[in-house]
């Protein structure tokens, strides 16, 4: 069915409801969908004028996911699964867009969703035992339970350099890409930031622009995706198995099943090893590479491996030989986000593609005409920034969030943030988030991590329900023990050993705490499913 006209369906903000949702993405879509089968009344509120939350925001050239679509979507509804045709292995965000329409139309989501409008603040009173939310339109709502559901890559953010404002051409952030498209026939473009936006990006905006020039500091690892249309037997394959494949998603360590290693990466020849490796090079999926052994996160030596492989190729792919060491990262692989890309890192062997390498040539600022780096200044009609965002934390603590005693989220946290099971924070009851920090979340198919928090939060609420009870709240005691455990996870891997936004390390001035939790999806459900069937442990119930 075609897209409802959002605006025309944009209900009342209605007083008082059971759950205030924030964001209409995937979370906030399942979330509404789940809580009114429970018979709860809830609202939406969603600062875009329709669904989708990052897939309605990041509409940048060649904005793609890196999980496959069969793998990439809603598990809670057989017959969705069924319904929904997908049509390219790595779906592009047009068609992810249309997917998350689709759903708000089928389970008519919209009705309950306010569109255009940010929560600026939300408030905990403790006599009354429940929140009152404000939208930046003055709306109040009072309500028992705050759900965020606000995604860990929706805060956006710029290069911190002067300079951004005196630009006179047009400039554009892959997170907020004009909806119309940008035309950059005959221009010469400029674009700052080499992670998975800049890498899907790259290629496509120089086969329209006269002359791009990339602005690299950190230099990705990328795999190509081989992308492709789906054929009819795969689909039909995986609809007939998908209880079982859903199964598989549950217990697996990224929310892929993959056949768990049982090698070390130095344990065999270095035939066998390349072998290996290029066979995850050819497959096009990211989770195949950082599956092929069981010491790849672990140990410095063993990624060594990988690193060199990658190495190599970006090498016998790249013409110009500065050009390709500019392009070799040297973290560990796997330690900041890998990309999927389609024609990366050949598309450096075009005559009108530039890279800058700004580990030598710093970025001093912007300017009226361009970009000056501390070598040189370059001149362009349009710039983009690929430059990311305030992750996991930042569409948290943007909102005036205060719990207990009037306590803010935000000062709670300056020194990270601090979660039992990335699904509350002592001291702020009946406030959910979902794929909160301390949660698997990036580190995983973000669907199956969706689905299982809301799940989960939804069997807490019932449970309160049943109970007769009104809040729920982590201990503090629960969350110091479960953020050492985070912290005490991440410290056996080699994460912390780059300069990730995982480790908040992309803001400047945030503190640096590796902020997923690094024990996989399956364990990690094992121990929230084992917390629920046990009464809660952990959380005051009152
Ligand atoms: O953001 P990023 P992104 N001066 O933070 C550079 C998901 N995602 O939007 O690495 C100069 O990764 C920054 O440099 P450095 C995915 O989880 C998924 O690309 O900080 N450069 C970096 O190169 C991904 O990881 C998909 O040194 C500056 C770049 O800008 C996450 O979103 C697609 C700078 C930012 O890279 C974020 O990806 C897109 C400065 N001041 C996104 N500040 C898929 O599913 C930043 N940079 C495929």
């Amino acid at each position: 069915a075609p897209a409802a006209d959002p605006q025309a369906q944009t209900p009342p903000v209605p007083s008082s409801v059971d759950v205030v949702i924030v964001g209409a993405g995937f979370s906030g879509m399942y979330l509404l969908h789940k809580l009114r089968t429970m018979g709860m009344s809830a609202v939406v509120f969603e600062a875009g004028t329709d669904v989708g939350g990052t897939w309605y925001w990041n509409r940048y050239p060649g904005a793609r996911v890196d999980v496959e679509s069969l793998a990439y979507s809603y598990s809670f509804d057989p017959d969705l699964e069924q319904d929904f045709e997908w049509q390219e292995r790595y779906p592009t965000q047009p068609e992810i867009l249309r997917y998350a329409q689709y759903v708000a139309d089928r389970f008519d989501l919209r009705k309950d969703i306010v569109f255009r409008t940010r929560v600026t603040a939300a408030h905990y009173g403790e006599d009354s035992r429940t929140w009152q939310v404000r939208t930046e339109h003055e709306d109040a709502v009072t309500a028992r339970f705050v759900v965020m559901a606000t995604g860990c890559l929706s805060s956006s953010k710029l290069p911190e350099i002067p300079g951004l404002d005196s630009f006179k051409g047009e400039t554009y952030h892959t997170a907020h890409w004009p909806h119309e498209g940008v035309d950059f026939t005959g221009k010469r473009v400029g674009l700052i930031g080499t992670g998975s936006s800049g890498v899907q990006s790259i290629p496509v905006i120089a086969e329209q622009a006269a002359d791009l020039t990339v602005f690299q500091r950190t230099p990705a690892y990328s795999l190509p995706a081989r992308n492709r249309k789906l054929r009819a037997d795969e689909i039909s394959e995986m609809k007939e198995n998908y209880r079982a494949y859903r199964q598989a998603q549950k217990e697996s360590g990224f929310g892929i099943p993959t056949p768990v290693p049982t090698k070390s990466a130095l344990e065999v020849s270095e035939e066998e090893r390349d072998a290996r490796f290029e066979e995850a090079w050819e497959s096009g999926s990211l989770v195949n590479l950082l599956t092929t052994y069981t010491d790849l996160a672990l140990d410095q030596d063993a990624n060594d491996t990988a690193k060199r492989f990658i190495h190599r190729k970006i090498h016998e792919i790249v013409e110009d030989p500065q050009t390709a060491a500019d392009l070799c990262p040297e973290y560990p692989v796997g330690t900041k986000r890998p990309c999927l890309d389609t024609h990366y890192y050949e598309t450096y062997n075009r005559p009108d593609v530039h890279l800058v390498n700004l580990q030598r040539e710093p970025l001093v600022e912007v300017t009226d005409k361009g970009v000056r780096t501390a070598a040189d200044e370059y001149v362009f009609d349009a710039i983009v920034y690929a430059t990311g965002f305030d992750a996991m934390t930042g569409s948290l603590t943007n909102v005036d969030i205060r719990g207990r005693g009037g306590a803010s989220l935000k000062e709670t946290w300056s020194a990270g943030p601090r979660t039992y099971l990335g699904i509350g924070s002592a001291g702020f009851p009946n406030l959910f988030m979902i794929t909160g920090p301390g949660s698997p979340s990036v580190l995983s198919n973000m669907i199956v991590s969706i689905e299982q928090h809301v799940d989960w939060v939804c069997d807490a609420i019932d449970h309160l329900r049943q109970q007769g009870l009104t809040t729920i709240e982590p201990s503090q005691q629960a969350q110091d023990e479960w953020v050492d455990h985070v912290n005490l996870i991440a410290s056996h891997t080699l994460y912390p050993k780059a300069n990730s936004w995982y480790m908040g390390a992309n803001v400047p001035g945030k503190p640096r705490v590796f902020m997923p939790y690094a024990g996989g999806v399956g364990e990690y459900r094992k121990k929230c499913d084992q917390i629920a069937a046990d009464g809660y442990p952990g959380f005051v119930l009152s």
